[in-house]
C-alpha cells in the first residue's frame, strides 16, 4: 500500500485545536511521524536489536503507546526468547484498529502479541523484560510520570529494561534554540513549509511536554533503575535504555 502525504496542517487553519490521534491522523501517521522525527526508522530497527538481547524466556515485552505498532513488529522481527509475548497498549482507537490490520498482515515469527485499547496508565505490568515507551511518555502529564516509571520498574524482572525515547528539551536557552531550529530545517528538508511546521507546533504545545535529559536520568534513578544509558540522540530527539 503507498504510503499517504501528511498534509494535514499544510492550508491554513481558522482555528489551531489540541493534537488528536484520530482517524485522519492515522491515515497519515507512517509519513508523519518519519518526515518528523530525525532517527525515527532507526530507532525502531534498534528497539528490535535491543529488544532480543534483553527479551527472557517467558516473560512479556509491552509497547506502550504503540501508535500502528512499529515497534512491536521490530521486536516480534527479533525476539528469539522463548514463550515471551508482545503486550500492545494505546487509547486511540483509531490507532489501534489500523495497528491490529498491520498486525494481521505481518508474516514474521508467530510470537504472540495482544493488543489493548487502554490508557497505558491502567494497564498491569508484570513479569516484564522489555518495555517500551517510544515516543509516548511526552504525551503523559509530568506530574504522572514518576508513579508510571516506578510501576514500570517493579513490573520488571531483574535484568529488564525500559526503552525511553522522548523529544528533548535543554536547560539552557541557546542550546534550546539551536535544536528546535535544527530540527524545523530537518521537517522543512523533509517538505513541511513554515506554515505547516507552525500549526503543528501550536496544537501540540499543550499536549505534548519534552522535559530534559537530566530530569529524565534523575527521574530514573528515583524510581529504581541502576543505570539509564543514552543510544540514541539526533537534535531534540533522544532514546534511553533503563536497566533493572
Ligand atoms: C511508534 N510508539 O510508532 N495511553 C495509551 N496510549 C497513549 C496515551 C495513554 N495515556 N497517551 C498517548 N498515547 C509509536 C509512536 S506516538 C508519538 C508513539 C507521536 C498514544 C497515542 O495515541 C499515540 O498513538 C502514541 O501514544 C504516541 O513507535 O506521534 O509523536
Amino acid at each position: 500500500m503507498t504510503k499517504k502525504t501528511d498534509a494535514l496542517y499544510a492550508a491554513p487553519l481558522q482555528e489551531i485545536i489540541d493534537f488528536q490521534f484520530d482517524e485522519r491522523v492515522v491515515a497519515v501517521f507512517p509519513d508523519m511521524i518519519q518526515r518528523s522525527v530525525p532517527g525515527y526508522g532507526m530507532i525502531i530497527t534498534n528497539i528490535g536489536i535491543i529488544a532480543a538481547r534483553y527479551a527472557q524466556a517467558g516473560s512479556h515485552c509491552y509497547d506502550l503507546g504503540c501508535s500502528l505498532g512499529a515497534a512491536t513488529l521490530a521486536m516480534r522481527q527479533r525476539i528469539t526468547a522463548p514463550d515471551c509475548d508482545i503486550i500492545a497498549v494505546d487509547n486511540s482507537p483509531a490507532m489501534l484498529e489500523r495497528a491490529r490490520e498491520l498486525l494481521a498482515l505481518d508474516s514474521g515469527p508467530a510470537i504472540p502479541v495482544t493488543m489493548i485499547c487502554s490508557d497505558l496508565q491502567e494497564v498491569t505490568i508484570m513479569n516484564a523484560s522489555v518495555v517500551v515507551l517510544n515516543f509516548t511518555l511526552q504525551f503523559i502529564p509530568p506530574p504522572e510520570r514518576l508513579a508510571l516509571m516506578q510501576r514500570i520498574y517493579a513490573g520488571l524482572r531483574p535484568g529488564g529494561i525500559l526503552i525511553l525515547s522522548e523529544k528533548i528539551a535543554f536547560s539552557e536557552p541557546g542550546r534550546q534554540q539551536l535544536h528546535i531550529e535544527l530540527h524545523h530545517d530537518f521537517k522543512r528538508a523533509n517538505g513541511y513549509s513554515d506554515l505547516e511546521i507552525s500549526q503543528k507546533r501550536s496544537a501540540l504545545e499543550n499536549v505534548m511536554i519534552p522535559e530534559t535529559l537530566a530530569t529524565h536520568h534523575k527521574r530514573l534513578k528515583a524510581a529504581g533503575f541502576s543505570c539509564s544509558e543514552l543510544w540514541f540522540q539526533c537534535f531534540n530527539f533522544a532514546s534511553l535504555v533503563a536497566i533493572k
